[in-house]
Formats: C-alpha cells, structure tokens, sequence
C-alpha cells in the first residue's frame, strides 16, 4: 500500500524529484511514483489518481514545471490533501509554475511548496501522515528530525565562533 503517490509532469522533472524519494524513504514510508502530464495525457491523469485511492494513498505529492496544471487536476479529482511542487524548469525558472500551481479557486487547494522544494513537499506529506491514528512512529521520527537540525545548527555556531578566537588569537 502506498500512502503517498507522487505524480510528476516529465521525467526531465527527475533531479527534483530525487529529494522528495529519499526523504520518503529515510522515514519508511511505502510510496508510489508516477509519471504523466495534465496536457499531454489529463486522462490518464484521473485514473492514476483514483486507481492510487483505490490502493490506499493518503496524500499526493504533484510536480510540474512552466504551466504546472499537474497539481491542480488532480486536486479536482480528489478530496485527499494535494502538495503541489512548481519545478523550476524552462525560461520563467519556475515563477510560472509557482503560480498556476498556487492561485487554485476556492474548494480545491493545492497545499503549495517553495520552487523545487522536494524536501519540503515530503516532510509536508509526512506531517500529514503522521496525523492518521497510526501516524505516532511517524510524528516521533519527524521530531527527532527538528532535534537534529537544532543540534547541526547550535554545533556549526560553536564550530565558526571558534574559528573567528582562533584567527583573532593568530593576529594578536
Ligand atoms: N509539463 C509537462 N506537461 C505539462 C507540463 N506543464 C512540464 C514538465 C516539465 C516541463 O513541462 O513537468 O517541467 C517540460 O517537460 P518536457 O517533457 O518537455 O521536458
């Protein structure tokens, strides 16, 4: 059962992709990984995202890049939470995609990352994950998650006020 479907536009979107799997994967969570575009193939765009339903996803996670439809189409098709990520393909580097991702009309939004945020697309998925009444081994992972962060950044501030006394002790 995957909990979370990614769609994705093109597999040229693939380097930002990668992220989102590798999060995913740290945290152990059964995912699935689709590849197919709004415009070229919207049809195929609906039965992806309810065959996925049909087999259990709880969240989507939908990336395209220059006019991003991707996320929006399948948020039309679905009641489950939408993460959409703009990839920041093409001459506009994203901007496009960023907003025909975000601007989505009321009643079907479109929960929307930074441009090529994958980490964030997945650590959002995760956080939604960890509300299901099983989701308590997510939600303590995605806490030992921020301790480390916190630790990494109070470790490098101790490592660079260090360097600064030993480069002002080299001069004196
Ligand atoms: N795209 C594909 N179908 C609709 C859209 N918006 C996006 C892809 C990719 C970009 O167009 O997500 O970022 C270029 O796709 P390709 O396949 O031409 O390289």
């Amino acid at each position: 059962m995957a909990l979370v479907t990614i769609i994705v536009g093109s597999a040229t979107d693939r380097p930002v992709i990668d992220p989102v799997l590798d999060v995913l994967r740290k945290f152990r969570v059964p995912f699935e990984l689709r590849v197919a575009s709004a415009h070229r193939d919207p049809g195929r765009v609906a039965e992806i995202v309810h065959e996925a339903e049909e087999n259990g996803t709880r969240v989507f996670i939908a990336a395209a890049g220059m006019a991003a439809h991707l996320a929006g189409v399948v948020a039309a098709q679905t009641v489950r939470p939408v993460i959409g990520l703009p990839v920041g393909s093409g001459p506009l580097k994203g901007q496009d995609s960023l907003l025909s991702t975000v601007m989505m009309p009321t009643g079907v939004p479109v929960a929307t990352v930074a441009i090529d945020g994958g980490k964030n697309a997945a650590f959002l998925a995760l956080e939604i994950l960890a509300l299901l009444p099983d989701g308590a081994r997510i939600e303590k992972d995605l806490m030992d998650e921020r301790e480390r962060a916190r630790a990494l950044l109070v470790e490098s501030e101790k490592k660079w006020l260090e360097e600064l006394e030993s480069a002002s002790t080299m001069q004196t």
